[in-house]
């Protein structure tokens, strides 16, 4: 088998821009030397510490200096990991011959996907089935083998008796004689294993193709009316007469009996998302038979018509009315400069940016995707279901997170339309992780960040997408601690302490459909860590319709309103801290009225005052109001110096939000997961993931129910796992346009160290300074550690971006 490389350079780029050079004057990358004192500043030669490695351009140039270049580009130190991957994703090679397996496979009787039709038998897609726990830990402790990787691998089948999509684990891998196909079942407790009722199941292309001509012939029967009501016709999505593009969300069904396809009609372009328009076709098409499809209506002003001529009435009456006449051209939707709204000062300067200047500190072992940093180490896994996944995560030595990883990616609208109504999203249906892709140099991640691709398969192709994930170190623009020690002297202090602050970050950006979710994971210092969530790009909008008066969101454009709209990101972290038996301790403030002896003048009096319980069962809960509760994953088995169990702390950071709506038809059963804040569950191999990438479409009958991990079993001293959600209320404003931001669409969460160590872990960090005044002189001494600012030149390159892919032929 040879690959064959594809690739598509979308820009090359070799400007290079000289950012950084002492200036004339004062130098501020003069020698720093272990004492520096207060005075004149002292010209001292500059230093040439850290020569330029790897990247290294030689000199800089256009300055006095004659500096080595920095080692902003340099690559991260090489690392070994002390094991294996064994979370990592199955290999191009495994892919292939899965593929092969499954097609030689008699029973299965496939076909290629790209011929396929509804009654055939073809494969959605292969991907990397979880590793049990149960096998991985032996191995960790060393007592145990390297298990073996397994596929999972999706076919629909519309060829048998009773049409569904069924899933197989297909293992062990390399595929050999002990490999074998069975039904991936254990890992979903719907009732039906791995099976999906063909109803329910992912509306392919092979679907959409099939109802496209009743779509179609309704559509052409209306032309000549929704050229006037909505300005544009629709033919077919290939017909060259087509103006309108269609568009259709989920659920699909509620409970796998029936299919019902609602098609909104938008404007095309890459502002489709913007520019809906006022119409709807709700199609029914239930099973593998085009000639049971039929139309169940269209709707348009807020009305509703089961059949094209009651429709044709209506207009021909004067009943239905276009009010607003939506955009058609996308300039004003797009992220890029918008001259007309004029220039702001200093803007043509660049901008301030993060530089791993010194050299990068952390390690990669890029074979085993194993990173090590100021004490930190962790695995990368990645699936195309779920996109970027930690494993084994440590810190100085003791295991804190066995796996941090995203479940699914949900959102629920709302409005006064089929569409907004109806939708509920999970983005694993559509295989978010493969939508990970380029990232901009300087713009997503830092200049010099470390860039890793990620690969899945369609079909027995590998896709690999370069620059998909990044991982970078950088300044967190606080340091992360410092006391001024109040002086009884003439300095007015006694000494300044202060730690310079830097966190790493692995960064990937999921763009969904409109959306681009960008996940962050953020080692800190000290031993805490951080798990981010941003949105940014389109909303998925609404025709205006006034007469709701704004609630179901503000008009946005002539024509667009912004749907309000819940976005729910629900992770799993397994922790085992110090060891895999952990509870999980509630520590809430309570309000007493007490008296204390001293104190005979007040009678009773209140106090707040910690009321410690552990939780004992499995459940699923909520932040406390006005942070009331705090939640630590401690191990009762290990104590620090002081005698307190070693925890990690749950600490609530932005946005901690859950599903609004607990009882609608289209999110009722297949997202209980969404709908709380946190919940805790003990740890079970039949139990990888909240959800299942099909449930979508199975409101009332879930392939996968997250309560039925609720019953009742004890999580003290047991292996435990936490699941939170992130995500934010969608209170969609005219700054959504052209796309959502970063800066306020964001949420968080943190695990912090609480009693895990004996004091703060930022004793041994040298990156800081300890300032004491001369008891003399009063001049100030600074302790610098010996570690000096990089006297070099920051060159900076433009990035080039590419789209690479690599087929198997
Ligand atoms: C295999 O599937 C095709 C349709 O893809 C069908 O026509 C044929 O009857 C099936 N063969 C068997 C043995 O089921
Ligand atoms: C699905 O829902 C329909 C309509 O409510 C009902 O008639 C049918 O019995 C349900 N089937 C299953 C398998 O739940
Ligand atoms: C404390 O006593 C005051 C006065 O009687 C009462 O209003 C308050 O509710 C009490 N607080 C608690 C926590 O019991
Ligand atoms: C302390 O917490 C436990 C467990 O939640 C609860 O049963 C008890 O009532 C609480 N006590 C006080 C004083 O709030
Ligand atoms: C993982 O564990 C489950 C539950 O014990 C078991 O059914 C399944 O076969 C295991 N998977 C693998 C790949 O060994
Ligand atoms: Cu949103």
């Amino acid at each position: 088998m040879s690959l064959k490389r594809i690739l598509v350079a979308l820009a090359a780029m070799a400007a290079t821009q000289v950012v950084a050079a002492p200036a004339n004057g004062f130098d501020p990358l003069e020698d720093f030397t272990t004492i520096h004192k207060r005075g004149p500043p002292g010209k001292s030669n500059p230093s040439k510490g850290n020569p330029g490695k790897g990247h290294g351009k030689g000199h800089g140039h256009g300055h006095d200096g004659d500096y080595e270049t920095c080692d902003t580009y340099g690559a991260a130190p090489a690392t070994k990991a002390p094991k294996a991957n064994v979370w990592g994703p199955i290999t191009p090679a495994d892919n292939a011959a899965v593929w092969d397996l499954l097609h030689a496979d008699a029973s299965l009787n496939l076909t290629d996907p790209s011929k396929a039709v509804l009654t055939d038998n073809y494969v959605f897609w292969i991907d990397t089935l979880h590793t049990n726990k149960t096998d991985v830990l032996p191995y960790l402790e060393g007592t145990g083998e390297a298990p073996p990787k397994y596929a999972r691998a999706i076919i629909f089948r519309g060829g048998i008796a009773e049409p569904d999509s069924m899933e197989f684990m297909v293992g062990p891998l390399p595929v050999g004689p002990e490999t074998k196909i069975s039904p991936l079942d254990y890992i979903y407790n719907g009732g039906r294993g791995g099976s999906v009722p063909f109803n329910g199941r992912y509306f392919d292309s092979v679907r959409s193709a099939a109802t496209e001509p009743l779509l179609v012939s309704v559509m052409s029967d209306v032309a000549d009316i929704t050229e006037q009501l909505i300005g544009g016709v629709f033919y077919g999505g290939s017909d060259k007469r087509t103006t309108l593009t269609s568009t259709t969300g989920t659920p699909m069904s509620y409970n796998g009996t029936t299919t019902y396809r609602t098609v909104m009609f938008r404007n095309p372009g890459p502002a489709t998302y913007l520019t809906p328009l006022d119409l709807f076709v709700l199609l029914d098409c239930p099973g593998t038979d085009p000639s049971h499809f039929k139309l169940k209506g269209l709707v348009t002003n807020q009305r509703f018509f089961p059949t094209v001529a009651e429709f044709r009435a209506a207009y021909e009456k004067g009943e239905l009315k276009r009010e607003f006449v939506q955009e058609r051209e996308p300039e004003w939707a797009l992220v890029k400069n918008t001259p007309e709204m004029g220039t702001r000062a200093l803007e043509e300067r660049f901008a301030p940016q993060t530089l791993e200047i010194g050299g990068k500190r952390y390690k990669f072992d890029e074979a085993e995707k194993y990173v090590e940093y100021m004490g930190w180490s962790f695995y990368l896994s990645f699936t195309r279901t779920l996109g970027v996944m930690l494993y084994d995560i440590k810190f100085k030595g003791e295991s804190v997170i066995y796996e941090l990883s995203l479940q699914e990616a949900a959102a629920q609208y709302a409005g006064h339309s089929p569409k907004s109504a109806a939708t509920v999203y999970h983005d694993t249906y559509y295989s978010l992780g493969t939508d990970v892709a380029t990232l901009v140099e300087g713009f997503d991640c830092p200049y010099g960040s470390t860039f890793l691709p990620i690969t899945y398969y369609s079909g027995n192709k590998q896709v690999t997408h370069p620059n998909a994930i990044c991982i970078f170190e950088a300044d967190i623009g606080i340091p992360i601690s410092r006391h001024r020690t109040g002086g009884n002297n003439d300095y007015g202090f006694q000494n300044i302490g202060t730690v310079k602050g830097t966190a790493l970050t692995v960064r990937s950006i999921a763009t969904i459909g409109n959306y681009d979710y960008m996940f962050d994971y953020q080692f800190h210092l000290e031993g805490s860590m951080e798990v981010h969530v941003r949105a940014s790009g389109y909303l998925q909008s609404s025709y205006y319709y006034p007469a709701e008066g704004g609630k179901f969101g503000p008009r946005v454009q002539v024509a667009t309103e912004g749907s309000l709209h819940d976005h729910i990101l629900t992770y799993k972290a397994d922790f085992d801290v110090v060891g895999t038996k952990n509870s999980l301790e509630v520590s809430e403030i309570v309000l007493v009225n007490q008296t204390q002896e001293w104190y005979p003048e007040l009678g009773s009096f209140e106090q707040m005052q910690l009321n410690i319980s552990t939780m004992q069962t499995e459940q699923q809960f909520n932040w406390a109001p006005n942070g009331g509760k705090m939640f630590c994953v401690v191990n009762e088995n290990e104590k620090n110096r002081w005698g307190e169990k070693r925890g990690y702390r749950i600490v609530p950071g932005k946005s901690n939000i859950h599903l609004s709506p607990m009882n609608s038809p289209f999110s009722k059963h297949q997202s209980p997961f969404a709908k709380s804040h946190l919940a805790v569950t003990v740890q079970h191999d039949n139990e990888p993931y909240a959800n299942s990438v099909q449930n979508v479409n199975l409101p009332s009958a879930p392939q996968q129910d997250f309560l039925k991990f609720f019953d009742d079993e004890s999580i003290v001293n047991e292996d435990i796992v936490m699941w939170f959600n992130l995500g934010m209320h969608h209170f969609t404003r005219a700054e959504d346009i052209p796309v959502t931001l970063y800066t306020d669409a964001h949420s968080s969460i943190m695990f912090a160290p609480q009693n895990f160590f004996d004091r703060a872990q930022d004793g041994d960090l040298q990156n800081r300074r300890w300032v004491v005044p001369d008891a003399e002189t009063g001049e100030l001494e600074y302790e610098t550690h010996g570690i000096e600012m990089p006297t070099c030149a920051v060159e900076l390159t433009e990035p080039v971006l590419s789209i690479e892919k690599f087929t198997s032929v």
